[in-house]
């Protein structure tokens, strides 16, 4: 059938956090109408697509996402109207469109939110789960879940600069046993802070704890305290991941661990995350060193990467050509996929894709300021990438996609891959080649 856009709309709604962010209603010539939501990082990448906001501080602290939305209820919605409803071209004409490197013309939170919106209408009218429709001919995959426990940096009021300490819970033979697992780790995880005698106040921006630590290194210690005490073998059944965030206390070449007072080069950085990888059960280390610090990511990549997987996430910022430029420069050996780093749907399979053609691991994941669209859960499944990061297990707009995934268990009779992961870590070592060009 030839399908094409009849109308687009947009408004403003609030996510996670309470801050504003964008809903888009698409609807397609048969009828068939979807909308999605867009979700907003609090440690954003540099080289991230602009999220376009108001700055009128008379609004939301210029938070405001007006402009956006009048994008999409204006030039957006008149320049698709009629169009017909094929994913690639419509994305590829909203860059057009918008015309800008980074998006920030239009702004990328209103192009991803029609990418998106258009993608589960294309759905609906096929009369095919999101993920479903989304895979094509590709072979879907249930993700292994990576799940925030222990929150610092930007995310938490406590002191520690690291921003994610997280399970994965792979030795299992379902995805339903796994989630199981994981309430019980965050729970074992809450009365070992307590007990430890550092006060829990409430949970931070993903849902896992926040607790004021004296150190980096005692969230690790927690950490796989708490998979023991849960009941589970550290390794064998679950294992660590951390997101460092490191961008984000790096300044003038130096990584300033102030809860620590210790001030570390790129090489002390990478020591010190060698060390904890010899002391603990840890398979996958994310941003352990800043974004344009590409010398050091080289000799992090050359010391770990046949060891754990070494994430970029604000490092390629689902960037095809920051990808394209790491792979050439043999640093990192996964990425992290976030759509609304790059802002279309397009553009975050073609990541996906150049990941799998260099066996670089691929994890899809939410922002810290999310809302209760499961859609990342369904992308997840249809790519095939295996891993998923949604934060932690409570709070309903990380609820959404954990709970879409029970379902998409449920129904599809996919097999969980838990049992696989753990024979790819350590076999995903990066290709050192000359760098031919720039990000
Ligand atoms: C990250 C994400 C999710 P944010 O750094 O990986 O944890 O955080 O959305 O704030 O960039
Ligand atoms: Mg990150």
């Amino acid at each position: 059938m030839n399908l094409t856009i009849r109308t687009v709309e947009a408004w403003e709604i609030l996510d996670s956090r309470g801050n504003p962010t964008i809903e888009a209603l698409l609807t397609l010539s048969d009828g068939s109408q979807a909308s999605a939501q867009v979700p907003s990082g609090a440690s954003t990448g540099k080289h991230e697509a602009v999220d376009l906001r108001d700055d009128d501080p008379a609004r939301y602290q210029g938070k405001g996402v007006r402009k956006a939305v009048d994008n999409v209820n204006g030039p957006i919605a008149s320049a698709l109207s009629g169009r017909k409803a094929i994913q690639f071209d419509v994305d590829r004409f909203m860059i057009e469109l918008d015309g800008t490197q980074n998006k920030s013309n239009l702004g990328a939170n209103a192009i991803l939110g029609v990418s998106c919106a258009l993608a589960r209408a294309l759905a609906i009218s096929a009369k095919l789960p999101l993920w479903q429709s989304l895979a094509g001919k590709a072979s879907p995959i249930l993700p292994v879940p990576m799940v925030n426990i222990i929150s610092g940096g930007l995310h938490a009021g406590g002191q520690i600069e690291f921003q994610d300490f997280l399970i994965i819970p792979h030795g299992f033979d379902s995805y339903t046993e796994a989630l199981q697992a994981t309430v019980a780790i965050h729970r074992a995880a809450a009365e070992l802070i307590s007990e430890s005698g550092y006060p829990l106040t409430g949970v931070a921006d993903e849902g896992g704890w926040g607790p004021r630590l004296e150190s980096n290194e005692t969230a690790l210690k927690l950490l796989t305290k708490s998979i023991e005490r849960a009941g589970f073998k550290p390794k064998e059944q679950v294992s660590i991941a951390i997101d460092a965030a490191a961008s984000h206390f790096h300044d003038g070449g130096i990584y300033n661990l102030q809860s620590e007072t210790r001030m570390l080069t790129a090489e002390e950085m990478a020591s010190l995350l060698r060390q904890w990888v010899d002391r603990y059960p840890i398979v996958s280390m994310e941003d352990g060193l800043a974004e344009d610090d590409w010398a050091g990511w080289q000799s992090l990549t050359t010391r770990l990467s046949d060891r754990i997987n070494l994430v970029g996430d604000d490092l390629f910022t689902t960037n095809p050509n920051r990808l394209r430029h790491g792979i050439e420069r043999g640093v990192a050996n996964a990425v992290l996929v976030k759509m609304n780093q790059i802002g279309t749907l397009s553009e975050t399979f073609e990541v996906l894709e150049i990941a799998a053609e260099h066996n670089y691991a691929a994890v899809v994941s939410a922002r810290s300021g999310e809302t209760e669209d499961s859609f990342l859960a369904d992308l997840a499944v249809a790519s095939g990438a295996g891993q998923i990061k949604i934060g932690s297990i409570t709070r309903s707009e990380r609820l959404s996609k954990y709970n879409r995934l029970l379902r998409i268990e449920r129904d599809s009779g996919l097999v969980y891959p838990g049992r696989q992961f753990l024979k790819t870590i350590g076999t995903r070592r990066a290709n050192h080649c000359k760098p031919t060009r720039s990000p």
